[in-house]
């Protein structure tokens, strides 16, 4: 899987790509990361790529030309044609159904906004899904196209080793409930004890033990999971 990443700052992403999981998936070729600054792709002398919004008010805004035309260009850079993602707090909420519809492309292409946001003309040209990573702002969408990432790759074939399937990750499965606890060695610490369950071997009522600690955990932290809402605030409403 390609992702192309459109930044005003690449510096950001290096830490990021150079890690474990990342990095492994790159030099095993499971995953390619290009990263583009489009202020390469801005005409003028002083290579500006955001000015005042037309009709006054606080803020810069991203000019039209650098974006669409630093798109354009990434584009031709491969073969497959990249779906593209504007990351902008206007978007649809990211959620793990659709990171698995973003996993399931074979190129992405992250343009990450910042200051007041894009020239409304971007979207226009483009006609980019919009995402966003939750109700909250953040100065620019580097670290959303990194959320992004990141919780796709996971969902690519060959990433993770199978001793950690994404398919027992919390928000999968068909019922997308929160993961319920987890024990490790010792059996008992300060008083506390692994439940008897887990050390039993009988596999099924392991099973059993493990969805309904899920289903308890879901319903007491997240009931509008279970009212298949992944709105809390619509739910509640
Ligand atoms: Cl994608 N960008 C910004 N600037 N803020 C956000 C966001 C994105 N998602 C949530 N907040």
């Amino acid at each position: 899987m390609r992702f192309d990443i459109l930044t005003l700052f690449p510096d950001i992403f290096s830490g990021y790509l150079s890690q474990s999981l990342l990095k492994k998936a790159q030099d095993r070729g499971l995953v390619q990361v290009h990263l583009h600054n489009f202020r390469h792709w801005s005409w003028d002398r002083d290579r500006r790529v955001d000015d005042r919004p037309y009709g006054g008010g606080p803020g810069m805004v991203l000019r039209v030309e650098p974006v669409v035309e630093c798109v354009e260009d990434v584009q031709a850079m491969a073969p497959e044609p990249g779906h593209v993602v504007l990351l902008t707090p206007q978007g649809e909420r990211l959620t793990q159904e659709l990171v698995e519809q973003l996993a399931s492309r074979r190129r992405l292409i992250l343009v990450c906004g910042r200051y007041e946001g894009f020239d409304e003309r971007v979207r226009q040209i483009l006609r980019p899904q919009e995402i966003s990573i939750g109700d909250y702002v953040l100065n620019g969408g580097e670290v959303a196209a990194m959320v992004v990432v990141d919780a796709v790759i996971r969902l690519v074939p060959g990433v993770l080793g199978d001793e950690d399937s994404s398919s027992q990750d919390s928000f999968s499965g068909p019922q997308r409930l929160l993961e319920g606890p987890q024990y490790t060695r010792p059996r008992e610490y300060r008083g506390l004890r692994v439940p008897e369950v887990l050390l039993s071997g009988d596999h099924e009522a392991i099973r059993r033990w493990r969805e309904e600690q899920a289903r308890k955990r879901t319903e007491k932290r997240r009931p509008d999971l279970l009212r298949g809402v992944d709105n809390p605030r619509e739910a509640e409403a």
